[in-house]
C-alpha cells in the first residue's frame, strides 16, 4: 500500500466490531475463557478504528435472571447459562443432550442492530468443533449489519480453514499470520499496543502469554503443525500488559502458554521476578489452565512459582503407562510427575489446587485410564480427565479417519470421542470414579487434607 491509501485508510477510520461466539457443546465451563487472540489483534488497531466487543462468554455481562443459580469458585471460573439446544443428527448415538452456552441471540442481535453500520466484524474461533456458534454470529451479521466484511481467525480458522470458509466469510486468517488481515482492511498495525482489554466494561480474570509455540512434538496436539518454534515475547511487554489487566480489577490470571516453563531461566523466572517487585505484588492470582510439563517443575521452580502468585497448578500427565508416554511424544514419564507434585507441596501448594491431566478416548487405548487415575489420586492430588479431541493434520487424529469423518469438525469434539472408544458407561464409571477421588481430597472440618 502507497502513502496515500495509508492517510486516506487513518483519516477515516473505519469502524469494528469484534465477537466472540456463544458455545454450542455437550458441556461447557468458563475455565478462564477469554478470546485472547482476538484481543491481541484489536490491540493493534487502536487509534485507527473505533472498536465495540461483544463477548457471548463474558459472566460479568450475564443479566441478573441469568445468573440465577450459576455457580462460581474464587478462582474467578464459573458456569454459563445455557439453554437446550437441537442436538446435530451426526451425534444421535451419543447419549448425551446438547445445549447453546453463553449470552442469549437475542441479547446479541440487539447490541447489534444497535450499533451504527460497521466496515468489519472480527470474530474469535476456538474450539473447531464450536463452528456452530461461528455460524450463528455470521448469520445475525449479514441480516442486522449487511454491509460488514466478516474475518475469522483463531484455532478453527488455522485447524479447519477449507472449513471455515465453507460457512461464507470475506476472509479466513491463518494462524499468526496476520499480514493478508492488514492488506484486506487497509490498515497498518500497531505491533507495540497492549491488547484490547479496554472493551470489557468490568473485567475480574485476564489472560497473558508469555511466549509463543513449544518445542515438543506430542502427537495428539496440532500446536507441533501450528507453532512448532518456541519464541519468548517481550518481557518488558508482558509486565505492561500485566500492570494493565491489574489497574482493570484482574484478581485472576490465566496462562495461555503452550510450554510456560520451557527455558523459565530466559521466560517465566524472570517475570516472576519483577511481579514480585510490583506495589499490587500478592494480589493476583496466577493460573494455569493450559497443562505444565511436570518435567520443569524442579525443587526452585515450585518454590518460585508458589512464592510468584501461582495458586493453581494443572500437570499434564496424560497417563501413567510408560509405553504410551513414549509413543505419544516422550512429554513426562511417571516419576518426573511424581517428583513435581512433591515439589509443590513442598513449597507450600495447596495439594487441592493441583490437577492431573489425564487423557481418555485416546484411539491407541492402552493408557490404562483407572490405573493411571488412582496412581495420581495416591499422590493427594485432584485428577481430571481430559477427553481425547481428534484434530486434523496430527499422527493420532488422523488415526481415526477409519472411524469418524475428520473434514467435519464437529466430529473432534471431545465428548465424542471416549464414547465411541469406550463406550458410554464407561466413561460415566471414570467419570464417577473422578468425582469419588476428588471428593475423598477435601478437608475435615479440621482442614486437613486426606487421601481416601
Ligand atoms: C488456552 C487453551 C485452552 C483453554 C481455553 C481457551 C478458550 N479461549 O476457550 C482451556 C484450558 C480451557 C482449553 C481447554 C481445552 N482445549 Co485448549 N487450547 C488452548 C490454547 C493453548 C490456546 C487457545 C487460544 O485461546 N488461542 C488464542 C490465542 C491465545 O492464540 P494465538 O495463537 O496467540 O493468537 C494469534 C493467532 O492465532 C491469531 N488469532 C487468534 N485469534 C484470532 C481472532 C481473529 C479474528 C483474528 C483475525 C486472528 C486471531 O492472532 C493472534 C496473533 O497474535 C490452544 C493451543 C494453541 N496454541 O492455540 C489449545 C487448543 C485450542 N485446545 C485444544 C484442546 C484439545 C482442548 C481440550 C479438548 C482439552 C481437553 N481434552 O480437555 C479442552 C476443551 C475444552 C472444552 N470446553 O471443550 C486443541 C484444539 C482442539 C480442537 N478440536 O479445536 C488446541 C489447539 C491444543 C491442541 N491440543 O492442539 N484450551
Ligand atoms: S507439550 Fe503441550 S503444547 Fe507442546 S506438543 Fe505436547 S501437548 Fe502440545
Amino acid at each position: 500500500m502507497n502513502e496515500k491509501d495509508w492517510n486516506r485508510a487513518f483519516a477515516m477510520k473505519p469502524r469494528v466490531l469484534l465477537v466472540q461466539p456463544p458455545i454450542y457443546d455437550f458441556s461447557a465451563h468458563d475455565f478462564w475463557l477469554k478470546p485472547y487472540g482476538l484481543l491481541r489483534v484489536a490491540g493493534q488497531l487502536r487509534g485507527q478504528a473505533e472498536m465495540a466487543l461483544f463477548d457471548s462468554l463474558d459472566r460479568e455481562a450475564f443479566s441478573p435472571d441469568e445468573r440465577i443459580g450459576l455457580r462460581e469458585d474464587d478462582c474467578g471460573r464459573g458456569a454459563f447459562p445455557s439453554v437446550p439446544a437441537a442436538k446435530p443428527a451426526l451425534f444421535k448415538s451419543i447419549p448425551r443432550h446438547y445445549r447453546r452456552f453463553g449470552r442469549s441471540r437475542e441479547t446479541f442481535q440487539r447490541w447489534l442492530a444497535d450499533q451504527p453500520p460497521a466496515d468489519f466484524v472480527l470474530v474469535q474461533t476456538v474450539m473447531t468443533y464450536w463452528y456452530l456458534g461461528v455460524r450463528e454470529v455470521m448469520e445475525d451479521v449479514r441480516r442486522l449489519q449487511p454491509r460488514a466484511k466478516i474475518v475469522l481467525g483463531g484455532v478453527y480458522a488455522t485447524l479447519c480453514p477449507a472449513h471455515a470458509r465453507s460457512l461464507g466469510p470475506d476472509l479466513v486468517v491463518w494462524g499468526s499470520q496476520l499480514e493478508p488481515l492488514w492488506s484486506f482492511m487497509g490498515l497498518k498495525p500497531r505491533t507495540q499496543e497492549l491488547p484490547y482489554w479496554e472493551g470489557y466494561p468490568q473485567l475480574k480474570v485476564g489472560v497473558l502469554k508469555l511466549a509463543q509455540g513449544c518445542p515438543f512434538r506430542c502427537t495428539y496436539c496440532s500446536v507441533p503443525q501450528v507453532e512448532p518454534d518456541f519464541l519468548p515475547n517481550d518481557l518488558d511487554r508482558a509486565l505492561e500488559e500485566m500492570d494493565e489487566l491489574v489497574q482493570r480489577g484482574v484478581r485472576h490470571l490465566a496462562f495461555y502458554d503452550d510450554a510456560l516453563l520451557y527455558r523459565a531461566d530466559l521466560v517465566l523466572l524472570p517475570f516472576l521476578d519483577a511481579v514480585r517487585r510490583k506495589p499490587w505484588a500478592g494480589q493476583v492470582q496466577l493460573h494455569t489452565p493450559n497443562a505444565l510439563n511436570a518435567r520443569f517443575i524442579t525443587q526452585d521452580m515450585a518454590k518460585a512459582m508458589v512464592a510468584g502468585g501461582f495458586r493453581t497448578f494443572h500437570l499434564g500427565y496424560e497417563s501413567s503407562a510408560y509405553e504410551w508416554q513414549k509413543k505419544t511424544g516422550g512429554k513426562v514419564y511417571a516419576h518426573e510427575f511424581e517428583r513435581a507434585v512433591r515439589f509443590l507441596i513442598e513449597a507450600g501448594a495447596d495439594r487441592r489446587h493441583i490437577v492431573a491431566y489425564l487423557i481418555v478416548g485416546h484411539p491407541s487405548g492402552d493408557q490404562n485410564v483407572e490405573a493411571s487415575m488412582r496412581q495420581a489420586h495416591a499422590l493427594g492430588v485432584r485428577v481430571m480427565l481430559a477427553e481425547f479431541s481428534p484434530i486434523p493434520g496430527t499422527p493420532d487424529g488422523e488415526s481415526c479417519r477409519s472411524f469418524i469423518d475428520l473434514d467435519e469438525p464437529l466430529w473432534h469434539n471431545k465428548t465424542v470421542c471416549p464414547i465411541l472408544m469406550l463406550g458410554a458407561e464407561e466413561v460415566q464409571r471414570l467419570k464417577h470414579l473422578q468425582h469419588q477421588l476428588n471428593r475423598s481430597l477435601l478437608p475435615n472440618e479440621a482442614g486437613v487434607v486426606s487421601v481416601g
